[in-house]
């Protein structure tokens, strides 16, 4: 198979549906992994750059934060240890397609604002540094000491280093994020937002309330020997892949998997192992033993319907309740079950629109069950009442008593691939002062104590005109971010703009004023510095730190590390004699490491630690000994009063997914291969019946419009143009649509109150017909 040129932009009539599939992976995955990577790598690259992926001596799958096995529980790794996305997501990376000058030469930024994500990802690697100086037409490359000064010089002209924000993205590696938070406080500022506000925030924040710590409480072990899992608000087949082999382990050990979706994602109906003969030949393994089709937003009304079973089944019959682990670690249990006795049965079913039956199936299955773990991702995260759902799942595994014990306890499947390190590591608006008091200590530099912006807030800043200056470790912020007209006009408002990426997207093509394209290494690449070949680290989805090393040649001779960049970045605004050792960080890692372990909680010795064939997990009071640095003291139960989402007639409750063909904004094909639609991607998915009763058909053009009522109880419209119809089996009336095309529908205001995450799940629209 030879490599290809990047095609032509998408033509959304070649729109095809076919039959959904009836089983993830198998064959067909493994030959998708292979055909991807040789039309982006080539051969030989392909053959010398996938053994490496996810080995101890390798890189770090820049997909997502499944953890990999480990040996010190007795399971051994694959010479294939990666998926048919992990191989997509490398094949995206190592490309041989390359973005040089002339390529900006030939387009202007008005003419690659035409484009979609998908063809300015396609183009290839960013070679060179670019820059578009004021009132200029097209990017020009631009030597880097040049580059850093026009940055350090717009920096320094704002009235307050407020007046900037720094976005990361979850691929930044621990060392690139330690020494970025670093420069960004010494600067003056905590405007540190990152794409985490977007994705697990409500998990965090719910976490940390209830449990002291916002992190997952289970091993990848925990979760293969738990006797039940539920999977909720998660489409692992496509965006989790590796799960899979952890949940078809749950299976041959006699476990129970319970799936709540709106849709019936293959992934969570049945799994073809492609490690093992019968996955690829045979009928692959049934996965879900309950498929509970819910409402989008539904889930909070479903687990205190769940929680106020779990208390009736103790009064009728005893026994239910994990009484010693609730009396000698929990905190507000009686307020919880004054109020959750309480349950109006219409209301569950007007919210969920379960029956009552399946509802108390899921109940015994919980009583019945020892070993309870519960997963989740963004079908609970990105609602209004996100942190209020996920406070009642904790409350409901409490009540069992499963936190803190062998196979069981919450399981926030994350995102991107260290997006949970890049928050430890201090990429975070509202760094505790513990935090902030050590970084002083270490460095002896003085670090801005007020809270700073988060994604959400940043964009609000950017249009009042309050925030002139914008940086972005990575990521696409436009296209991420809610409101996509309105993000486009705000961040072009900004006097300065800066990419740190290592592909073109659209946030490159809305640019402030000055605008520059800072390229750099991938984690597939070797980074030599002064004292050698560097690693970086980077921590899972279970809180494990590993080393992460890249082997292949650097796709230019042009870029610079992210630690480099940033360090360079830092010596130019701080200037030459400020006290922290920038030059050192850039020229050996293990520098970053050692004020790392100073300063980050559980990470004494990192050097030493995570040099070791597995690295090192970090501590988590609940998982290990169910301690709780709540400030009762203890897990804490919580009082959730669902709100019902009241759905005018005539109107759909519509969510932003992903395609099982691109990585959050990169797109890397047309084929949702699972949900059976191929070669386009503005479709919207709406139950057969909803089709009928709203009087549209299947395959109709229609515009999609939000309606957004905000606290003046004005209505907000915003509109996106041209999608087609979709008979779909989703939940009535509930619809789906692909991010990012559907952002533009995302209000600025719909966020959950308590984690600011944008309302991504739960969007009211009316269909339009063109
Ligand atoms: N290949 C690939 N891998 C990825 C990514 C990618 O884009 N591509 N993205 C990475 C990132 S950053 C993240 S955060 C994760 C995202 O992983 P997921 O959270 O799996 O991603 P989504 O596509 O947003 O899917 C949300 C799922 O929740 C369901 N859902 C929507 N609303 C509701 C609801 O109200 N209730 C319930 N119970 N379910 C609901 C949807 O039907 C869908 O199955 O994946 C990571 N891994
Ligand atoms: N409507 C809607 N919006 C959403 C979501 C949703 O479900 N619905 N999901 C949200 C979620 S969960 C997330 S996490 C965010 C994701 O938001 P982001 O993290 O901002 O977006 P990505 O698409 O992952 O970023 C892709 C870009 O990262 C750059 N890149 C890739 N690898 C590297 C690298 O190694 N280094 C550097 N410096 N750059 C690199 C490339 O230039 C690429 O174009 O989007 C959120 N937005
Ligand atoms: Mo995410």
């Amino acid at each position: 198979m030879a490599r290809k040129a990047p095609r032509q932009d998408i033509d959304e009539s070649r729109l095809e549906v076919g039959a959904t599939e009836d089983a993830a992976v198998g064959m067909k995955g493994v030959l998708v992994s292979l055909q991807r990577s040789w039309e982006q790598m080539g051969l030989s690259r392909t053959t010398r750059t996938l053994p490496l992926l996810n080995q101890r001596s390798g890189f770090d799958c820049p997909g997502c934060a499944w953890p990999d096995p480990q040996e010190s529980e007795g399971d051994k790794r694959k010479s294939a240890e990666f998926c048919e996305n992990g191989a997509k997501a490398v094949a995206e990376e190592a490309t041989t397609r390359r973005v040089e000058p002339d390529f900006f030469a030939r387009h202007s930024v008005t003419d690659l604002a035409d484009k979609s994500d998908y063809w300015l990802g396609q183009q290839g690697r960013i070679t060179h540094p670019m820059v578009l100086r004021d009132g200029d037409t097209h990017y020009r490359p631009i030597a880097w000491d040049e580059a850093f000064n026009v940055i350090a010089s717009e920096l320094r002209c704002l009235d307050s280093p407020d007046q900037a924000a720094f976005y990361t993205s979850g691929r930044t590696s621990n060392e690139a994020a330690f020494v970025y938070q670093l420069l960004v406080r010494s600067f003056g500022t905590n405007n540190l937002p990152d794409c985490s506000n977007m994705c697990h925030e409500s998990s965090g924040t719910a976490l940390t309330e209830t449990i002291g710590i916002g992190k997952g409480s289970v091993s990848l072990s925990d979760l293969e020997h738990a006797d039940l899992v539920l999977v909720v608000g998660q489409n692992p087949g496509t965006n989790h892949p590796r799960m899979l082999a952890s949940l078809e382990k749950v299976k041959r050990r006699g476990g129970k998997i319970v799936a709540v979706n709106p849709l019936p994602e293959t992934g969570l109906m049945r799994f073809k192992n492609p490690q093992s003969v019968r996955g690829v030949l045979g009928g692959g393994s049934p996965l879900a033993d309950e498929f509970v089709q819910i409402r989008i937003g539904g889930d909070l009304a479903l687990f205190k319907a769940l929680g106020s079973l779990l208390l009736q089944a103790e009064q009728d019959r005893g026994g239910v309740l994990d009484q010693q682990f609730i009396d000698e670690c929990t905190h507000g249990y009686d307020e919880f079950t004054n109020q959750a006795r309480q349950v109006d049965w219409d209301a569950v079913t007007e919210a969920t629109g379960l029956r009552r039956e399946q509802i108390t199936t899921v109940a015994e299955m919980l009583i019945d069950s020892e070993r309870t773990v519960a997963c989740w991702a963004m079908g609970l995260t990105q609602h209004k009442q996100g942190v209020d759902t996920i406070r009642e799942v904790v409350n409901l595994l409490l009540l069992r008593g499963m936190i803190g014990k062998p196979g069981a306890g919450v399981c926030p499947v994350r995102g991107h691939s260290n997006v949970q390190g890049d928050r430890t590591m201090g990429i975070w608006e509202k760094m505790p002062d513990t935090f902030l008091d050590a970084l002083e200590n270490e460095f002896d530099v003085t670090m801005p104590r007020h809270h700073g912006w988060d994604t959400v807030d940043t964009l609000k800043a950017m249009k009042a005109g309050h925030a002139q200056a914008f940086f972005a470790l990575g990521g696409n912020f436009v296209s991420a971010t809610p409101d996509t007209r309105g993000t486009e006009q705000a961040l072009q408002a900004c006097a300065l703009t800066v990419q740190v990426s290592t592909k073109l997207n659209r946030s490159h093509v809305v640019p402030g004023r000055t605008a520059l394209i800072l390229p750099t290494l991938g984690r597939t690449e070797r980074d030599r510095q002064a004292s050698g070949d560097q690693f970086v680290t980077v921590e899972d989805s279970m809180s494990v730190v590993h080393a992460s090393q890249g082997r292949l040649p650097p796709a230019s001779e042009h870029l610079l590390s992210e630690v480099a960049i940033i360090s360079r970045l830092a010596r130019k605004l701080l200037g030459a004699d400020h006290s922290v050792s920038w030059e050192e960080f850039e020229n050996n890692y293990d520098v970053i490491r050692d004020h790392i372990a100073h300063v980050v909680p559980g990470c004494a010795d990192f050097n030493q630690r995570v040099r070791q064939p597995d690295g090192f997990i970090l501590p988590h009071g609940p998982r290990d000994h169910r301690t709780f640095t709540t400030a009762s003291g203890k897990a804490n139960f919580t009082v959730n009063i669902p709100e019902l989402i009241k759905i005018p007639k005539g109107r759909l409750l519509l969510q932003t997914l992903r395609s099982h063909d691109q990585y959050n904004t990169t797109i890397y094909g047309l084929s949702d291969r699972y949900r059976g639609i191929e070669n386009a991607r503005r479709v919207v998915l709406v139950n057969a019946d909803d089709i009928v009763a709203l009087s549209l058909a299947d395959g109709d053009l229609v515009d999609l419009v939000s309606e957004w009522t905000d606290n003046q109880g004005n209505i907000e419209e915003r509109r996106a143009e041209r999608f087609s119809l979709v008979a779909y089996p989703i939940a009535k009336g509930c619809a789906a649509a692909y991010y990012p095309e559907a952002n533009p529908l995302v209000p600025l205001g719909a966020v959950d109150k308590k984690s600011n995450t944008p309302v991504s799940k739960a969007i009211i629209v009316r269909l339009e017909r063109v």
